[in-house]
Formats: structure tokens, C-alpha cells, sequence
């Protein structure tokens, strides 16, 4: 495969843009390529600057349940633009949302839109943090909540695929207030309750990770912290920026048969437009400006553009159940393949997956919490992500990432990716 063109925007990039991309894992900086610039998706596929073709598993990070442009979406937002691209005031739209993510999820009373899932996290601390009269949290280590300054220590995604879990440019005082636990270690959360008795706001957790690469919650993990937080009066968080809507209809919280206190949403939420949002038990939320003290605000928030993406997307999965079944036999056929190949390749890896969201981790010993996950041989990663991208695979760029399947997948479009993999994983040292 040529990338020219690619090499020459990358080039160009550099110049004007930090790094030149405009959010760091998609540098490919973590294994050692340029970034392939994009032109067009449509369904399964990706298509870039110099005309290469690419089964896509990013899918935007997330939110391309059904693949790139799917027609429903697209008609809705051609029909919004009709009547202007944002308002800054309320429209029927947002209500018609709110009440259905409310009747998606059941632990969402009441839900507030805002443009990114970073904003959805740092609303959510602040309204338990408003709520509790506390100041600290707890985090676990290798999660990722956004880029909001209190969450980047030990923090998953790009600032743990760069070397850089704590980000200079953090303050010691804001660093103070974030407690970090172990992933998976109910005993590690235990210890940090017992030690800051009452001065605990809440606990967030991706209830399947997705930053450090797929790693599960173990039920009793989830079930020992709802069991804390409900003894100690800390408000729990599940971050279901990647999970919420896609591994369910109500998330990961709906597979485990657990109810936080407040979620956090995004990817999905906005068909793929720029939203996020927060949301939970009405006691907590109504907290939240102008019906109670803690501020939260923006002017793009619930813009109508988004709103009407984000709507048809729900609104598709809220009546079509199906699909959930279909990603599972989808992502099935996809891991069995993956699997078969690591065994032709006498390559015994750890393959996470939780319904349509996987990673292959390049170690062999089971991965369940950060510090596993960091064994990886990254290296390795990086040849099988570069020989995959030159068979049209387009994977995540970094290993600390997921992979996602959409109903847009073909058995064709998985078997070239299973038939790739085998060769590539042969040659990976
Ligand atoms: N936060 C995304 C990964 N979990 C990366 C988004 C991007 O770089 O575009």
C-alpha cells in the first residue's frame, strides 16, 4: 500500500497542529508509523487520501454502531440542517432524547447533555462531589475519564500508551484529591474508604475498561463497590462512555444487573457528533444548575444537529433489539478467528472481548487489571497493527485501546481480517 499523500499532510500537519493530529493516539506514534489521513467511511470501511481501502475496527473510537454513515442517521441530520445548525436554546428534540436514554436505562432518571465524554465525567464528580459536601475520589489505575486535570494520574488511553498515566501540568492540589485503586481488587477499595472515612465523594469506574485495552469488571468486583458506596454514602459513577449502548440496550450496568448512582455517556449518544452526557438518580442530578447550586453550562450542549444524529441512533436500537445478537455472532466468529490464528502461530495472548468490543494483548498471561496489561509487548503490537494496516485492516494504533465490531461487518470483511491476522501473527515476533 502507497501513502503518499498521507506522508505529505503528516508533514504539513506538523507544522500547525501539536504533533499534527488533533488527539494524540491517532498520531501512531506507538507503533512506529504515520497516521493514515482519511477521506470517507461508508459501512465497514474507511477510505483515505491516496485511495486505499480499509476494513475499519475504530469505528471512531466507538460510536459507528452501525458503521460509518448509516442512512437513518444521515437522513436525520440532512433534515436538521434544514432548519439551522445550532440555537443556543431548548428544543423538542432534547426532551424526546432525555426521556428515552431514561427509558433505555433504567438507573437514569434524569440526564443533562453536554459535547464530550470528558465533559460528562467531570460534570459527573462535580455533581457528587456538589451533592456528598467531599472533595475526594477514587479512580482505578489504567482507566481513563477524559483529560479533565484530576483524572490523568495513572490514567489508561493515549496518556498511558505514551509513557505519560500522570500528565505534567496537573497540580500537586488537584493530583491530592484522586485516590487511585486497583482494577479488579475490591480489597485495594476497601482499604481507601476505611483510611478516608467520610471524605469520599465517589467512585468511578469503566465498568468494562476500554483504556487500557478490554478489561472486565468481575461482577463481584462491581457488586462489592455498589455494596461500599452504599454503606459509606459515595456516589458511584460508571463511566459507560464506550460501553453505554453498545455491549446493551442500558449498557454495561444492564449485563451486569448493577444500578450506579450516576452514568456517563458519549460516543454513541451523538450518532457520531460531538456529544456526551450525565446522568442518574434524580436527587443527585437535580444538583445540578439552574434547579440546584453545582454549575454546568454550554452553548453547543444538546445542539440540534447532534441531538437529531444522536436520536435516530437510539431510536434504531430501541426498536430493533436485534442487533446486540447480531454484533455478538459477529464479534464471535471475529474472536474465534483471532484465536485460531494466535494457535496456528503457537502464540498464546490474551483476546478480552465483551460483546462487540475486543482487544488481542500481546501477553501471555490472562489480563485483568492495569498492571497486566502494561506486560504487553508493545513492540510486537506495533508490527502486527503495521502488517494488518497494509492488508486493509485498519486497527486501533496503540495496544492499550479497543477494537469494535458494527452491524455493517460482512463475514466477508471478518474472514479477510481473521486471514490477515493468521499471516501477520506467524512473522510477529
Ligand atoms: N479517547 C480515544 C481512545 N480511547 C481516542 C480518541 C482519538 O484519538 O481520536
Amino acid at each position: 500500500m502507497r501513502f503518499n499523500k498521507s506522508e505529505e499532510l503528516f508533514k504539513e500537519s506538523q507544522k500547525y497542529i501539536p504533533g499534527g493530529v488533533n488527539s494524540p493516539v491517532r498520531a501512531f506514534k506507538a507503533v512506529g508509523s504515520n497516521p493514515v489521513f482519511m477521506q470517507r467511511g461508508e459501512g465497514s470501511k474507511l477510505f483515505d487520501v491516496d485511495g486505499n481501502e480499509f476494513i475499519d475496527y475504530i469505528g471512531s473510537w466507538g460510536p459507528h454502531i452501525f458503521g460509518h454513515n448509516p442512512p437513518f442517521i444521515k437522513e436525520a441530520l440532512l433534515k436538521a440542517v434544514e432548519n439551522g445548525t445550532s440555537f443556543g436554546a431548548p428544543t423538542e428534540l432534547e426532551v424526546q432524547i432525555a426521556k428515552l436514554i431514561t427509558q433505555m436505562v433504567p438507573s437514569v432518571e434524569m440526564v443533562r447533555m453536554v459535547n464530550s465524554g470528558t465533559e460528562a465525567t467531570m460534570s459527573a464528580v462535580r455533581a457528587a462531589r456538589g451533592f456528598t459536601g467531599r472533595d475526594k475520589f477514587i479512580k482505578f489505575e489504567g482507566c481513563y475519564h477524559g483529560h479533565a486535570d484530576y483524572f490523568l494520574i495513572k490514567a489508561g488511553s493515549g496518556a498511558l500508551t505514551f509513557g505519560m498515566p500522570t500528565s505534567p501540568g496537573v497540580t500537586k492540589g488537584n493530583a491530592a484529591d484522586t485516590l487511585l485503586a486497583d482494577y479488579n481488587d475490591i480489597d485495594s477499595v476497601k482499604k481507601i474508604v476505611a483510611e478516608n472515612k467520610n471524605e469520599i465523594a465517589a467512585i468511578i469506574v469503566e465498568p468494562v475498561a476500554g483504556n487500557m485495552g478490554v478489561v472486565p469488571a468481575s461482577k463481584e468486583f462491581l457488586t462489592g463497590l455498589r455494596d461500599i458506596c452504599s454503606e459509606e454514602k459515595i456516589v458511584l459513577i460508571f463511566d459507560e462512555v464506550m460501553t453505554g449502548f453498545r455491549v446493551a440496550k442500558g449498557g454495561a450496568q444492564e449485563l451486569y444487573g448493577i444500578k450506579p448512582d450516576l452514568s456517563t455517556f458519549g460516543k454513541i449518544i451523538g450518532g457520531g457528533l460531538p456529544v456526551g452526557a450525565f446522568g442518574g438518580r434524580k436527587d443527585i442530578m437535580e444538583i445540578i444548575s439552574p434547579s440546584g447550586p453545582v454549575y454546568q453550562a454550554g452553548t453547543l450542549s444538546g445542539n440540534p444537529l447532534a441531538m437529531a444524529a444522536g436520536y435516530a441512533g437510539l431510536q434504531y436500537i430501541n426498536n430493533n433489539p436485534g442487533i446486540y445478537k447480531l454484533l455478538e455472532e459477529k464479534s464471535a466468529y471475529l474472536e474465534g478467528g483471532i484465536r485460531s490464528a494466535l494457535h496456528e502461530a503457537k502464540k498464546n495472548y490474551a483476546f478480552n472481548r465483551v460483546g462487540s468490543m475486543m482487544t488481542l494483548f500481546f501477553v501471555e498471561e490472562e489480563v485483568n487489571n492495569y498492571k497486566a496489561a502494561v506486560k504487553s509487548d508493545t513492540i510486537a503490537f506495533g508490527k502486527y497493527f503495521n502488517g494488518m494496516l497494509n492488508k486493509g485492516i485498519y486497527l486501533a494504533p496503540a495496544q492499550f485501546e479497543a477494537i469494535f465490531v458494527s452491524t455493517a461487518h460482512s463475514d466477508d470483511d471478518i474472514l479477510k481480517t481473521i486471514n490477515a491476522a493468521s499471516e501477520i501473527l506467524k512473522k510477529t515476533e
